[in-house]
């Protein structure tokens, strides 16, 4: 089948630089995304976005080139309940990928066993508007109590100004649950104000929930070197970020967010994107907790 991407989707940037920051030994990339190829694995047809193509063979080249050990591939809209690229990508990978997939209630267990089996080892549920339809609470329920005795743990991906009504469903989840880029925080708002300190409320009174310092190329509004003239890429998320791995250093997740869907106005370079990291991540024991401990205790328990 023939896809055309979606007008104004800029493509993943091919040539990466050398990240200038020595990765550490085994790092884990936990968020970044396979899409297709179309020709293979169809484009789901509710999807609110085509992307360019972005395989897994592209994707583990930029895991060689970057320095990073090991990936978690989430399953991205586009690709609906259909799970076949993520599915393909996990069994390619020698063991150095784990899934987060997204499913529907009625999954057998037979298919979760299989999922289970490939290293899947969570469900995303999506409350961005743009990017899915509503999905009835009581259906992610079913899917929570479903995955929970599989060890599996819930992502999810909201934006700031929805917490105050998603809060009371995210908080009685029954699993660990792993929010995307940090809840999406408008970082022109101050860290310090009330938006983003009743999302730090809820990881501080709920240590099961998790946060991925994921994205500032996604949430800048200063943008990155090349278009500002600064020095530090991102700037403005950075307080954001620090905080949240400084105050919850044993629950916070780094990825690249490669092929960095639905980005209209830049795309990022990501050996510059794991320069970023030390900004956020100031010393080296924050940064092995970010990048080695914390993901392989969630994903690879039995190598820890
Ligand atoms: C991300 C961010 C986005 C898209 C998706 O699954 C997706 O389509 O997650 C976005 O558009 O903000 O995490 O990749």
């Amino acid at each position: 089948m023939e896809f055309q991407k979606s007008p104004g989707w800029l493509d993943w940037y091919a040539g990466p630089c050398r990240p200038r920051f020595r990765l550490p030994q085994g790092a884990v990339d936990a968020h970044c995304h396979v899409f297709g190829p179309g020709a293979q694995f169809p484009y789901a047809p509710e999807r609110k976005y085509t992307p360019c193509d972005a395989s897994k063979d592209q994707l583990f080249a930029l895991r060689d080139h970057l320095g990073i050990g090991r990936n978690v591939i989430v399953q991205a809209t586009c690709h609906g309940s259909d799970n076949r690229a993520l599915l393909d990508a996990l069994r390619n990978s020698n063991g150095r990928a784990r899934g987060i997939a997204t499913v529907k209630r009625g999954v057998t267990d037979a298919v979760l066993q299989e999922m289970h089996a490939a290293g899947v080892r969570g469900v995303r549920f999506n409350f961005v508007k743009r990017l899915v339809d509503f999905t009835p609470r009581d259906e992610l329920l079913e899917i929570a109590g479903r995955i929970a005795p599989l060890g599996w743990h819930v992502v999810i991906y909201f934006e700031a100004v929805d917490l105050p009504g998603l809060w009371e469903f995210f908080t009685a989840l029954p699993t660990t649950v792993v929010v995307d880029h940090m809840g999406r925080p408008d970082v022109s708002k101050p860290v310090g104000g009330p938006e983003f300190q009743l999302f730090v409320k809820m990881l501080r009174e709920h240590p099961n929930i998790w946060s991925k310092v994921t994205c500032p190329e996604r949430l800048s509004l200063s943008g990155p070197p090349a278009l500002n003239g600064e020095r530090h890429a991102y700037r403005d998320v950075v307080p954001f970020a620090r905080l949240l791995v400084e105050t919850f250093r044993d629950r916070v997740l780094w990825g690249t967010d490669w092929p960095h869907p639905n980005l209209k106005d830049h795309m990022p370079d990501d050996g510059l994107l794991v320069d970023f990291i030390p900004q956020i991540a100031a010393t080296p024991d924050l940064q092995h907790k970010l990048l080695v401990d914390n993901p392989m205790r969630l994903y690879w328990p039995e190598e820890t």
